[in-house]
């Protein structure tokens, strides 16, 4: 392992516009998960390499880069957006090698989706106002300004696409940005880099550290030069985040995980229900927080729907991640896949049937030595159980049944999450009435994932603080002042002037 590990590309960190070895000099090993074996090394970075970078950040924040204009700065992002379509292929090799996901998938939504977040936001900060209040006699409007250097923080599911959904507005609003990816999916930020680094961006605006999250991101986050975090990640990791973060006052984004249902009434499209549901379950090997890991049937439904269903998904193909007609790669790592493991293992203990899936699959070499398990449908679970409570983040669902909408409800409701929901329904009047019960940041109406850019993204309850997307990201990367000026001393209304 060592001796093969000495032989893969090493990364560096990027600070202040150069590549640079990690002043510890340590790296990690970063191994593909659809094989197991080394695909880079990770610069194991630490309290130095984050002064270094939050310093270069806030250089730049005090340099040139203040003075630019919204037109230069949203011109930057477009120029980004374009290398890295021009990239596209090579990206998403990348990516599906360092994730285990499906080439064609990285291809289809990871990269296009990074390009577009970049052209989202070039586009989005140039249409955006700010608020206006008149009074009798004077005028408020609200200035926004940028925050100074703002800490990144991303995971492994989504890499650049995660990446870029938050390097985007901060540099929309001019801040200057250091991003932490997870060490477990450094390639394409590493990209992302070199096409900074040949934008002739300028230098300190975007750095990149690597490193352990508990090391690198924990120096981050207690950085007292550091004004906003925004945090994509497990539950627990955001909590300590927040922990780190509030007594310095600094502002929170945290989307965090998510045990989201997808509930489905007899009146609706059946063909598109059992799609979208084993879609919402499975994409990204479960690997999103937005999956629909808890599948709710009406019991008049339930017995056909559950044939449906599993027929679907013992047809989902999984193997070598290149191949064009793979639908599951590997998960991200062998701890990972132990974590969804036990909770097989958990959900037999607690009285559920695994109806399909619960293994590991034999797959020929090299892909005999990847963390992939096979997709998994489990029923009979009490909705309250913890297999059925607690996210899993893996290829597996559990079915259970209800009687009335009210039931549906309180399954739907009854977890300490609450990011998004999924209603499979022909019956608007419903639609509209469980869309405002479902304790969620998003609510999805025969439909899943289906996104939009300009909308609120979040969480609520264990899910997260906070919302980004279109204005939410703009807002959250800048702090607002409020302006009064007043033009007229004796207005007309006595009261106006109190
Ligand atoms: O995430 P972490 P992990 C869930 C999923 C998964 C669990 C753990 O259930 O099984 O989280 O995954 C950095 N200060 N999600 O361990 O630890 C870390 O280096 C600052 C849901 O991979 O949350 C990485 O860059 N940063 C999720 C990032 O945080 C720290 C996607 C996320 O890692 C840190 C991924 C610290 N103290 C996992 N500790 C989603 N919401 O989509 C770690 N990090």
């Amino acid at each position: 392992m060592k001796e093969a590990a000495q032989m893969v590309r090493s990364l560096e960190q990027f600070i202040g516009g150069r590549f640079q070895a990690p002043a510890s000099g340590q790296y990690l090993v970063n191994l593909a998960p659809a094989t197991g074996k080394p695909l880079s090394q990770v610069p194991r970075g630490g309290g130095e390499d984050v002064n270094a970078a939050v310093s270069a950040a806030q250089e730049a924040f005090d340099g040139p880069w203040r003075q630019w204009s919204v037109e230069q700065r949203a011109a930057l992002l477009d120029r980004i957006a374009d290398s890295l379509q021009q990239r596209a292929d090579d990206l998403a090799a990348l990516e599906s090698a360092d994730t285990g996901k499906p080439l064609a998938l990285a291809a289809k939504i990871d990269i296009p989706r990074a390009v577009a977040n970049f052209r989202f936001f070039a586009t989005a900060v140039r249409q955006f106002g700010s608020d206006c209040f008149p009074m009798e006699g004077a005028l408020n409007y609200t200035h926004r300004s940028a925050l100074g250097p703002v800490a990144l923080i991303s995971p492994w599911n989504l890499p650049l696409y995660l990446l870029s959904w938050k390097v985007a507005p901060a540099l929309a609003m001019g801040n200057t940005v250091v991003a932490k990816p997870s060490e477990m999916t450094p390639m394409t930020a590493d990209a992302l880099a070199s096409v900074f680094e040949a934008a002739d961006a300028p230098p300190g605006i975007f750095n990149l550290i690597h490193g352990l999250g508990g090391e690198a991101g924990q120096a981050l986050v207690e950085h007292p030069d550091i004004k906003a975090v925004s945090f994509t990640g497990g539950t627990a990791t955001g909590s300590r985040v927040a922990a780190t973060a509030a007594p310095q006052f600094k502002k929170l984004s945290l989307e965090l995980g998510g045990k989201n249902p997808t509930l489905v009434f007899a009146d609706c499209d059946f063909e598109a229900t059992v799609n979208g549901a084993v879609r919402a379950a499975f994409t990204n090997q479960g690997q999103i927080c937005l999956c629909g890991s808890r599948l709710l049937v009406e019991a008049s439904l339930y017995p056909r729907f559950v044939e449906a269903f599993v027929a679907k998904v013992k047809q989902l193909k999984l193997g070598d991640p290149e191949h064009p007609e793979t639908q599951l790669g590997a998960l991200i790592s062998a701890e990972h896949r132990e974590k969804v493991e036990s909770y097989l293992a958990l959900a037999r203990q607690e009285g559920g049937e695994i109806l399909c899936g619960g293994q590991r699959p034999t797959l020929p070499e090299p892909w005999d030595q990847g963390f992939f398990l096979q997709p998994t449908v489990i029923a009979g679970l009490s909705p309250s159980c913890r297999t059925a409570t607690e996210e899993i983040f893996g290829p597996v669902v559990s079915l259970h049944p209800f009687e009335t909408e009210e039931e549906a409800l309180a399954i739907a409701n009854g977890v300490p999450y609450g990011l998004s929901a999924s209603l499979w329904t022909g019956d608007v009047t419903r639609a509209h009435r469980l869309s405002q019960a479902l304790e969620c940041g998003l609510v999805w109406v025969n439909t899943w994932l289906l996104r939009d850019l300009r909308v609120p993204f979040g969480g609520v309850k264990a899910s997260g603080v906070g919302r980004e997307g279109g204005r939410y990201s703009l807002e959250f990367f800048s702090e607002s002042k409020n302006v009064c000026i007043q033009w007229n001393p004796n207005p007309a209304s006595p009261k106006a002037s109190s």
